[in-house]
């Protein structure tokens, strides 16, 4: 129940809409970051996961392949690039390389490998093409979710092929997804201020336009909590809304808290706890066409994301093992971010709520409402 004694008029009517299922406006949007509450807009926010999603909390089963930290461009938030010119610690990884890590998965019960990193000038469009076919050849039903749009768009354009004529390429290589990555924020003004020299909003859109068109699912991301304002991210899900209403191919939506160590952005304070919650509250109650919201815990970390289960998140991604690096590297609590099966399913019951492994496309694998003591043993 939200306390209504001291609450705008406008804010009542937003609680009405929300109880309604009706769609709130930008200007709606603009004024829950201003004025709501965290209680206020978590109260609206839950009550929506909950007529979605009921108790469940999703997780999977996945890990990472990080092909290279070597990158051409210079986002002033990243604390990854650049190591090319200025460290030792670039790496670049053969197919071989990336193969072995797929086979160290090898017997156990993975369902998704997220492959993301760095955009390397000499990885191309056939090298990530003979990647998935390698992945695939080795272990056929497990889903590849790889590249940003960032990638995309850089080995497309030095492939020369349309976006629909690159992504057809990989899909028959065996691509099965695209994850949310190089949204960060699409309006020009900021997007100028800390990644001017890659993808704009216009190109990030088309690729997962044309990936839904051809039946791929993906994800979205903000990257917020730095120099934009509530205007700009409710500007960047406005966007995302819109394409959603077009095409149904959005899975999940993953606000991704800026972390200021070790990048060009480090005199930028960090968003707060409450801020963050806020954050994933408006989401959840502004993106009113997206199945899923997601809080990638190795960035928030384990108790914040517990915390954002009470806020509209029902998915808190998956066992990512410690090969995630983009995070750890600009400061997240996780600086080994991995977790068993057992911590997750444990991590979600604190807070009130039933796990579910799920896999990519959110088909539930197994329900863990009734999974007791005696199961732990051999859930790793
Ligand atoms: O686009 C980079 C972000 C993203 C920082 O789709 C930073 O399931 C915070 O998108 N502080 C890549 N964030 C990762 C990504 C992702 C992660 C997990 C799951 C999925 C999914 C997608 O990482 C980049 C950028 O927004 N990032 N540096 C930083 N200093
Ligand atoms: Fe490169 Fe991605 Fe880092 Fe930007 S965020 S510099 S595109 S690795």
């Amino acid at each position: 129940m939200i306390e209504t004694t001291h609450i705008s008029a406008d804010l009542k009517q937003i609680a009405a809409k929300v109880k309604a299922g009706q769609r709130i406006t930008d200007e709606e949007g603009l004024l829950l970051f201003n004025t709501a509450s965290p209680g206020f807009v978590g109260s609206l926010a839950n009550e929506i996961r909950e007529r979605l999603h009921g108790h469940k909390v999703f997780f999977n089963r996945n890990f990472h392949i990080e092909p290279t930290n070597v990158c051409v461009f210079s986002c002033n938030f990243c604390a990854y690039s650049r190591l090319y010119a200025q460290r030792e610690e670039g790496w670049e990884l053969s197919i071989d390389q990336m193969l072995h890590l797929v086979k160290k998965y090898d017997g156990k019960p993975i369902t998704e490998v997220h492959i993301v990193g760095g955009v390397h000038p000499k990885m191309n469009l056939q090298f990530f093409a003979d990647l998935l076919k390698a992945i695939k050849a080795h272990r056929p039903e497990l889903h590849i979710k790889a590249f940003t749009a960032v990638e995309y768009d850089y080995m497309f354009r030095k492939a020369k092929m349309s976006v629909e004529e690159g992504l057809r390429f990989l899909i028959e290589a065996g691509l099965n997804s695209i994850p949310g990555g190089g949204a960060e924020i699409f309006h020009p003004e900021i997007r100028e201020k800390i990644c001017a020299d890659k993808v704009d909003a216009a190109g990030w859109l088309l690729i997962h336009e044309t990936a839904h068109k051809l039946g791929l699912h993906s994800n979205a991301t903000i990257l917020y909590g730095h120099i934009e304002k509530f205007e700009h991210r409710i500007d960047h899900m406005r966007r995302l809304r819109e394409l959603q209403d077009k095409t149904r191919g959005f899975n999940t939506f993953i606000p991704l808290k800026f972390r200021n160590k070790d990048n060009d952005m480090s005199h930028v304070p960090e968003s707060t706890v409450v801020q963050d919650m806020k954050m994933y509250a408006i989401a959840r109650i502004y993106l009113d066409n997206f199945p899923h919201i997601k809080a990638y815990w190795p960035m928030l970390g384990r108790q914040n994301a517990q915390l954002a289960l009470s806020f509209g998140v029902d998915d808190i991604d998956g066992t990512i093992d410690d090969s995630t690096k983009i995070y750890s590297m600009a400061g997240s609590e996780e600086q080994t971010p991995s977790m068993t099966t057992t911590e997750l399913v444990t991590l979600i019951k604190q807070a009130g709520r039933v796990p579910v492994e799920r896999d990519t496309l959110y088909n539930e694998i197994k329900n863990y409402s009734h999974a007791g003591q005696e199961e732990k043993a051999g859930m790793n």
